[in-house]
């Protein structure tokens, strides 16, 4: 079946073949635009098409672009990826991908150099043949080595919100089943990793051999790597593993804990074993001398053998999470139902596909009572960018719907465009109009981490500022964050009061887990942002969850988890 993810990753693929041919710039981006729409898609396409519903009802999607659905939904393939595939050597979509590059500087390398892949892109910059085009120069010749480097390093891991989309209808189809009893995915998955390696997968089943064979006759398999009774490992067609195990009810808690790992993790839990005169594996907790079971039925149960609450997988790093859980301080993380507002959603106004009224009863469907938009500011012109007189209007806009949406209240915000100095894309009396300044880097990537850190804590230390957003504009599997010493931007943002954001979106989710629990630790408070282009995208806002929840964030910290008034005394920077 052809899941949102695959139809999205095939309109991505067509508007970049578009763009390497030289195709009208319109239908490029109306094919990138219906990327983002269905990938945002709650209900799986193929699904409405079944139905019978008419797919031109979403943002975006026109009669060419709703064609193509229907015939990828249908088992075949997108017309213009087959025209196009023969005039464009397919390594050259490698080479779109390289951070610095992007698919109108890749047909330059292509016509001039006759790059035709990865290969081809590297020995050019090391031949340094690069330099010497028009356009480009020692600097981007130096970033594209780096980015190859990173290209091949991102290829063997995906982003976890796909692999979701990916495995929900296999876990959908192997539950179906009346032999399986109980089903849970492990791994990295269940730890809410920003990208997996592969899915590991637990069954507990009546009959091994029919589990496994209705595992490998799932309509996605692309090969099977090897299967038994007890595990089959295979490859679905977009390229991802999964394992599944078979595991008996009395081992099942005892193997969702191995399997979850993390392995750091998992080393420290045997030890503890091992301290107390006990063996921990995957089958269970078990006293050596008599050989009993302990525990194994229940991870909860195997964990309070050892002397522990249970531990949220999130925390299972060996970063500290054995030592808090010894002391009985493990935080309460924060948890999806716990978010009361997202500060950071677009409109039509900028680059949204949905009204002002549509993203609201939206916000509110999502169970939100606080809605900040953040409309691009005027530097981002291609996106319809808000200036000070069309940012007036939306206010006048804003007015009239205070009242729309039941539940509701709207903040004014914008999200403005930090030029490569540090100094704000929008003046001071202007700023001073809104409820929320979101400030982004939008461009100038490449600047020295010097620049680049000077530009950043210039910008969080504006005191109109509230929340610095995607703070690195890493883009995962595609583009590294910029280089800055991110130390520095945390301490100014404590010191002035500003909100260091987690963009939700599975592509960016940056903050990382890493900073933003280094952020926390230094005092700045959380803003967990869907960046929701359409109404579709608050759903995302669940991937911004786990990454804050791998962080140690509790509610506490989390600005668009507090109540209206404390975030607005925020927004008031009372202290
Ligand atoms: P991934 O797939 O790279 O995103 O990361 P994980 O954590 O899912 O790793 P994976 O799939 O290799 O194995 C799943 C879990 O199983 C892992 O977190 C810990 C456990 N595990 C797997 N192999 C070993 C092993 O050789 N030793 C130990 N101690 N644990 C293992
Ligand atoms: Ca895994
Ligand atoms: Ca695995
Ligand atoms: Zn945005």
């Amino acid at each position: 079946m052809a899941s949102n993810a695959r139809i999205a990753a095939d309109l991505a693929k067509i508007a970049d073949l578009l763009e390497l041919t030289d195709a009208n710039p319109f239908r490029v981006r109306a094919y990138r635009n219906a990327a983002r729409t269905v990938q945002d898609a709650p209900r799986p396409l193929a699904e409405r098409v079944r139905a019978g519903e008419d797919l031109r009802s979403l943002p975006g999607i026109g009669k060419e672009i709703a064609a193509q659905i229907v015939r990828k939904v249908g088992g075949g393939a997108m017309e213009p990826l087959e025209e196009l595939a023969g005039e464009v050597p397919p390594g050259l979509l490698e080479v779109v991908r390289v951070p610095g590059v992007g698919p109108k500087r890749a047909r330059v390398l292509w016509r001039e150099l006759g790059v035709d892949g990865l290969d081809a892109l590297e020995a050019a910059a090391e031949g340094g043949r690069i330099e010497g085009l028009k356009g480009f120069g020692a600097k981007t010749q130096q970033a594209i080595l780096a980015g190859v480097a990173s290209v091949r390093r991102f290829a063997e891991r995906v982003r976890r919100a796909d692999a979701g989309r990916t495995v929900a209808p296999l876990v959908a189809w192997l539950e179906a089943d009346e032999a399986v009893r109980r089903l849970e995915i492990a791994g990295s998955f269940r730890r809410g990793r920003d990208t997996v390696g592969d899915l590991d997968l637990l069954v507990d089943t009546d009959d091994h051999e029919r589990t496994m064979a209705r595992f490998r006759a799932y309509d996605d398999v692309d090969q099977v790597l090897g299967s038994g009774s007890e595990k089959t490992s295979l490859t679905l067609s977009d390229g991802l593993q999964v394992d599944l195990r078979a595991v008996p009810a009395e081992s099942f808690g005892a193997a969702l804990q191995y399997f979850t790992g993390s392995q750091a993790h998992n080393v420290r839990l045997r030890k503890r074993a091992q301290e107390r005169d006990l063996r921990l594996n995957e089958y269970g907790l078990w006293r050596p001398s008599d050989e009993t079971r302990v525990a194994g039925a229940d991870e909860a149960e195997l964990y309070r053998a050892l002397g522990l609450p249970w531990i949220p997988p999130e925390l299972r790093e060996d970063r500290g999470e054995i030592e808090a859980a010894e002391a009985d301080a493990l935080p309460r993380l924060l948890e999806r139902g716990d978010l009361v507002a997202d500060l950071h959603v677009h409109s039509d106004w900028s680059d949204g596909t949905a009204d002002l009224r549509t993203m609201m009863r939206a916000a509110r469907e999502h169970g939100l009572s606080v809605l900040g938009f953040a409309d691009h500011g005027p530097a981002l012109r291609m996106t319809g960018g808000l200036d000070r007189a069309k940012l007036l209007r939306q206010h006048e806009a804003l007015a009239e719907l205070s009242d729309a949406v039941p539940g509701l209240t709207v903040l004014r915000g914008l999200e403005v465009d930090v030029h490569a100095d540090g100094g704000l894309d929008l003046d001071d009396e202007a700023l001073a109009l809104l409820d929320v300044v979101t400030v982004s880097v939008h461009g100038a990537f490449d600047l020295s981490e010097a620049k680049q850190t000077e530009r950043l804590v210039r910008a969080v230390s504006h005191p109109l500022v509230h929340v610095l957003a995607h703070p690195t504009g890493r883009l995962i599997g595609r583009r590294e964050g910029i280089r800055v010493d991110l130390h520095a931007v945390i301490e100014a943002a404590a010191a002035h009061g500003v909100a260091l954001e987690i963009n939700a979106n599975p592509a960016r989710l940056d903050l990382d887990e890493r900073w933003a629990r280094t952020a926390l630790e230094a005092g700045v408070p959380l803003s967990v942002a869907s960046d929701a282009h359409g109404p579709e995208g608050f759903a995302v806002l669940e991937h911004g969850v786990l990454q804050a929840r791998r962080a140690w964030a509790t509610k506490d910290r989390v600005i668009n988890a507090w109540p209206l008034a404390r975030l607005r005394s925020f927004l008031a920077k009372e202290p």
